[in-house]
């Protein structure tokens, strides 16, 4: 694992939307939120090796059990592209979501390993790069999902890319997980930068408040 804390003058302040309303073909609103832990602005850095992964833990607002995509906040790697240097120089990764184990850590799989950027060079980098899941995920089972509470992350497929960033902001959340090959390591200093967006199924609009935004107005 490598983490890197960044000075303030490279910390950039990060745009964040915790709320997106679309209005669907039929001019009914169709509620999404963003759930995060994070504020916003990332002061350190993770990356990490092929088969290590980062995860983060959400909880599912009632009547919102339905995870439609994650969001991951990829960091310059300091790299520059050897065919074009205007491009990126992101590698794939692996998307996946997490039932919860015995000990309140990431449990088994909930979905088959998605793979959202086969080539590299696919997505931005000091970016939000969202990840739409093609088929949703139902959160609503409670043995495997209690209190709809669910993980997502990522898996390293190449070495130290992409590098994903840390808000190191406190309070801390204490959802943030790391496998380091053998055990889900707890991450109680940082909350990393990976959101989860959840949406209801019958358009009911649901509450939108989420940590990230109490933590950034009210710090
Ligand atoms: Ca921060
Ligand atoms: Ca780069």
């Amino acid at each position: 694992m490598r983490v890197r804390i960044l000075t303030p003058a490279i910390a950039a302040v990060l745009f964040a939307v915790l709320l997106v309303v679309a209005v669907d073909g039929m001019g009914a609103p169709r509620s999404e939120i963003e759930l995060s832990w994070d504020d916003g602005s990332a002061e350190g850095e993770i990356t990490s090796h092929v088969g290590r992964m980062l995860a983060v833990g959400f909880y599912a607002p009632e009547g919102a059990l339905s995870l439609s995509a994650m969001l991951i906040y990829v960091m310059d790697d300091g790299l520059q592209n050897p065919i074009d240097p205007e491009l990126p120089t992101t590698e794939p990764f692996i998307v996946w979501v997490w039932t919860v184990g015995s000990s309140g850590e990431p449990g088994p799989q909930a979905n088959d390993g998605y793979v959202p950027f086969s080539e590299a060079y696919q997505y931005p980098e000091e970016a939000w790069v969202d990840v739409v899941f093609a088929e949703p995920i139902d959160l609503s089972n409670e043995e495997q999902f209690p209190g709809g509470k669910f993980y997502v992350g990522l898996e390293w497929e190449c070495r130290e890319n992409p590098v994903v960033g840390l808000d190191l902001d406190a309070p801390f959340s204490g959802e943030t997980r790391f496998w380091d090959w053998t055990s889900w390591a707890l991450v109680d200093t940082a909350d990393a930068m990976i959101r989860a967006v959840v949406r209801d199924s019958s358009a009911v609009p649901v509450e939108a408040r989420s940590w990230g935004r109490i933590k950034s107005e009210y710090r």
